[in-house]
């Protein structure tokens, strides 16, 4: 498990997580960046799909991305609730299994929730690493798992979050 800064289309991995909606229609963000890089079959294999559960994941091939696959993950709206805490380790947990299932070794994820959705990164962070930490010890096909931040201070509060590991 390691963490980087880099815009998540730009990563070599097996698969790269987009922090969806619902609808999977798009939209801005990190979701915006997968489209726009990935070109439109993406799209197209979203709208067959139709809809993602929030803390669910769907898979799509893609497209013109590095990645065989995007895994679309839906976090929590933020609110505070106690349901947020789980909706995000589900996200990242139903993340993991559709990149499994498919056979990936390696996976990228972005800073799930953390923007648009406004969970509070510190605590988005713990949650994540938790999540990870708990499937490969569990013996998961999964062999390298980033973390692709965008900025210098997700990126200290994600390495913060590894070094407790
Ligand atoms: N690579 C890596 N990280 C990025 C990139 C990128 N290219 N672009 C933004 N980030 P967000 P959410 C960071 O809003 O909170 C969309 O409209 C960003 O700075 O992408 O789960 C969807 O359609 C932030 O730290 O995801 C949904 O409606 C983090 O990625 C909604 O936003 C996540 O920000 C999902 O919101």
């Amino acid at each position: 498990m390691h963490v980087l800064k880099a815009d998540i289309t730009t990563i070599h991995a097996d698969a790269i997580v987009n922090a969806a909606n619902g609808s999977l229609v798009g939209g801005g963000g990190v979701d915006g960046a997968i489209h726009r890089a990935g070109g439109p079959s993406i799209m197209e294999e979203c709208r067959r799909i139709g809809r993602c559960a929030t803390g669910d994941a769907v898979i799509t091939a893609a497209g013109h991305l590095q990645a065989r696959h995007v895994i679309h993950a839906v976090a929590p709206r933020y609110k505070g609730r106690p349901d947020d805490e789980r909706l995000l380790a589900s996200a990242y947990a139903s993340s993991l299994r559709r990149a499994e299932e498919a056979g990936d070794e390696s996976i990228a994820f972005p800073s799930l929730g953390t923007g648009a959705y406004g969970y509070p990164v510190e605590q988005a962070a713990a949650i994540a690493v938790r999540v990870i930490v708990q499937r490969l010890r569990q013996g998961s096909g999964l062999r390298r798992i980033t973390f692709a931040l965008f900025s210098d201070a997700d990126l200290a509060v994600y390495e913060r979050q590894l070094t407790r590991v």
